[in-house]
């Protein structure tokens, strides 16, 4: 009988990192003297590839207080999705949602290695980004079962959520790509020095849209960098049955790509650091794939489970998750004990719980607001 391994699609076994990028790459490194001082690590070599450029360094500094807050991040967003999860069963979230679990790694990876100012543009599956620009997760709850207190009072939903230089949070399919490129201009225009990361997934990827933007901003030379994030479906559909080349780094041609561990969260931040970077020094944009999965459906009304089995989805779970992988990097590099990190675990859950019960007891949104944030009453809009 073949194991449950061997039955994967080739897709998943061919695209997708082994449990080898949990295991450090580097010897045990437990004398470290304080959490902020910073220690030499090396990512698995697999962690990036390239595409007409030189991929970013596998050798990084970490300290013990940002591993530790990257693995404290990404527990309380998947915490939050499971929350918006059940709330959605039990009917208190209506219309749309879309959960990010199995995906924290990328936001959370990409926010540490960039700066507020520097601007994020998502499509609908905008939790965990609305959560790492600075939002609470109240605030997210709370507009997912559309309170006054949501971050977009309760009249957006699960897919328009927004922050200081967090443009959305957008329902329609690729649509945010030749918006993030106008970000990218405006920041050049007025000098700012600043990156926008246009995040799209490999379902998206086709949209001439997104073609049309990559040539506007290589002439123009944008600060863009075009983040694909590669799930392997859209929808119900796979990635090798919609893209003709799935190798979505290389799909910028005349710009050049890298290829993201997207479950690794230190290779995301490395990655996004070297993106800036190469941005900054006025080069351009640069397209980033992020390889990840999806856990749960495409949507909640999607089981997840028709267009791909529950072998693959447990295969991903116990050999790629994002926070298993760090939880076990923490370990090895004794930076905090089992319990401790237990504790992270259980202070996480305790705040979810606390926001979860907090959202269903806020208000509605006054009838009033209905005619409000339509319109924006100013000469220059
Ligand atoms: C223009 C447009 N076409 C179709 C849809 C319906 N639709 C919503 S999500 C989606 C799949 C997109 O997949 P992908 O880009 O891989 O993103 P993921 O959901 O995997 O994050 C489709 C076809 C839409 N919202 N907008
Ligand atoms: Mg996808």
């Amino acid at each position: 009988m073949l194991s449950a391994v061997s039955r994967l699609p080739s897709l998943v076994s061919k695209t997708h990192f082994s449990l080898g990028l949990v295991k450090a790459a580097t010897p045990f490194l437990r004398n470290f003297a304080t959490a902020s001082e910073p220690i030499s690590y090396t990512l698995p070599e697999t962690s990036f590839k390239a595409y007409e450029c030189e991929p970013p360094s596998c050798n990084i500094e970490i300290t013990k207080e940002e591993v530790v807050d990257l693995y404290k991040q990404m527990v309380l967003m998947r915490r939050m999705e499971t929350a918006a999860d059940s709330l959605y069963k039990n009917k208190k979230i209506r219309g749309f949602c879309h959960l990010c679990t199995g995906q924290e790694a990328v936001s959370v990876g990409m926010e540490s290695a960039i700066t507020r100012e520097d601007a994020i543009i998502t499509a609908y599956r905008c939790h965990g980004y609305t959560l790492v620009r600075g939002a609470t997760p109240h605030q997210i709850l709370a507009e997912l079962t559309g309170r006054s207190t949501g971050i977009s009072k309760g009249k957006g939903g699960s897919m328009h959520m927004f922050a200081k230089n967090f443009y959305g949070g957008n329902g329609i399919v690729g649509a945010q790509v030749p918006v993030g490129a106008g970000i990218a201009f405006t920041q050049k225009y007025m000098g700012t020095n600043n990156a926008t990361f246009v995040l799209y997934g490999d379902g998206a990827a086709n949209q001439g849209q997104v073609f049309e933007a990559y040539n506007m901003s290589k002439l123009w030379d944008l600060p863009v960098i075009y983040v694909c994030e590669n799930n392997l479906y859209g929808m119900g559909t796979s990635a090798n049955r919609s893209s003709a080349n799935t190798q979505y780094y290389t799909r910028g041609q005349y710009i050049p790509g890298i290829q993201v561990n997207g479950m690794d969260v230190l290779a995301v931040k490395q990655a996004c650091k070297w993106a800036k970077d190469w941005t900054a020094s006025g080069k351009g944009p640069i397209v980033m794939e992020m390889v990840t999965y999806r856990y749960g459906g495409h949507s909640m009304s999607d089981p997840g489970t028709t267009y791909r089995t529950r072998e693959e989805i447990q295969h991903m779970r116990s050999t790629n998750d994002p926070i298993t992988g760090l939880r076990l990097r923490i370990l090895d590099l004794g930076f905090l004990t089992d319990t401790e990190i237990k504790n992270l675990e259980k202070e996480a859950r305790a705040k979810i719980d606390e926001a979860a019960k907090l959202a269903q007891e806020d208000p509605l949104p006054d009838d009033s607001e209905l005619w409000t944030d339509i319109y924006q009453i100013s000469q220059y809009v």
